[in-house]
């Protein structure tokens, strides 16, 4: 079973499990949390976040993580910094929780997700099918409508683990994100997607490196604080920052250039986890705990540094 009293960041679980456990913290703390749905995904699951908000008026910080379906780490990661934010007594984290509203999402790509733990561990994409190729799914995280398909930052083959899908939104489970957060949006100021693997901290753009944003100065103080916090723990953990482009590869049609570009927000990053490599995507339970501490310092420095600029 997967009740608040055993489950725990020791290992990995399943959708099911990790539901389970949502509605059991949403039963827990009723006056503090609420679920959000945003939509379905193409197989029919019901894509379910949840929002912690301690006060009224606080500024939101919305939390995408596991739109790829093998980021284990990144589902794992969400539902501790959950668990976090509900029960921790340290300072920070209070200050954390009581000053924003979280919007988190665990499980974005659900179908994904339960395919890659029940048939192909290294499953990537969404699950539906495509009508001229035998390959099934798209990258969701090249399916949003920002540049979409441009520069080569993703592929127009259904084979290719990055295919940008049909159009813009072929998607359901993009399209639903999409038609939430515009929702949404004025509600939220901070986006965050979790990723794995390779310890990066990335901001826009992801669509070329020619190009920074206007306030991109900002965003590597942020990236610095971001990267020197986790830096500074025993584990000695190093982060590269930077825009995406820049510092990773170029990608178009990414959730986190969407919400920049196309919302207007300032502030958006994607945290790829541990580690290099070594493990990848298949990185040890025993290092999930690490790797959320690692969350915590990190997210509580990008939180402070972006209140001061
Ligand atoms: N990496 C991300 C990917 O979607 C990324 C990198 C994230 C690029 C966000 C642009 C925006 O390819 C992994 N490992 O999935
Ligand atoms: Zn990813």
């Amino acid at each position: 079973t997967a009740d608040s009293a055993t489950f725990g960041w020791t290992k990995y679980y399943e959708l099911e499990e990790i539901e389970a456990w949502l509605d059991e913290i949403l039963n827990a703390y009723p006056s503090v949390t609420e679920e959000f749905i945003v939509g379905k995904s193409y197989e029919g699951r019901t894509i379910r976040g949840i929002k912690i908000s301690h006060k009224a008026g606080n500024p939101g910080i919305f939390i995408e993580s596991n739109v790829h379906a093998r980021e284990w780490i990144t589902s794992a990661s969400a539902t501790w910094f959950i668990n976090q934010l509900l029960t921790s007594k340290d300072a920070d984290v209070r200050s954390l929780a009581d000053n924003y509203d979280w919007h988190i999402l665990p499980v974005f790509n659900v179908d994904g997700f339960e395919y890659s733990h029940k048939k192909d561990r290294m499953w990537r994409k969404t699950r539906q099918p495509h009508a001229t190729s035998a390959c099934i799914g798209a990258d969701a995280n090249r399916n949003f409508d920002s540049h979409w398909l441009e520069n080569n930052g993703a592929s127009s083959n259904p084979c290719s683990e990055t295919f940008a899908g049909d159009a813009p939104g072929s998607e359901p489970e993009a399209k639903a994100l999409v038609e939430y957060l515009t929702k949404i949006q004025d509600e939220i100021s901070v986006y965050i997607s979790f990723h794995s693997y390779g310890q990066y901290l990335l901001s826009p753009y992801g669509h070329t490196k020619e190009e920074f944003p206007e306030n991109y100065d900002d965003i590597l103080t942020i990236g610095k604080a971001f990267a020197d916090a986790i830096e500074a723990l025993p584990y000695g953990t190093v982060y590269q920052y930077g825009s995406t482009a820049d510092v990773l590869y170029v990608a178009t049609g990414t959730s986190v250039d969407w919400v920049f570009n196309e919302l207007g927000k300032k502030i958006g990053y994607t945290i790829e986890y541990r580690d290099k490599g070594r493990y990848g995507f298949i990185l040890p339970p025993v290092q999930i705990i690490p790797n959320c501490e690692e969350l915590m310092v990190g997210m509580l420095a990008l939180i402070d540094k972006t209140k001061e600029l």
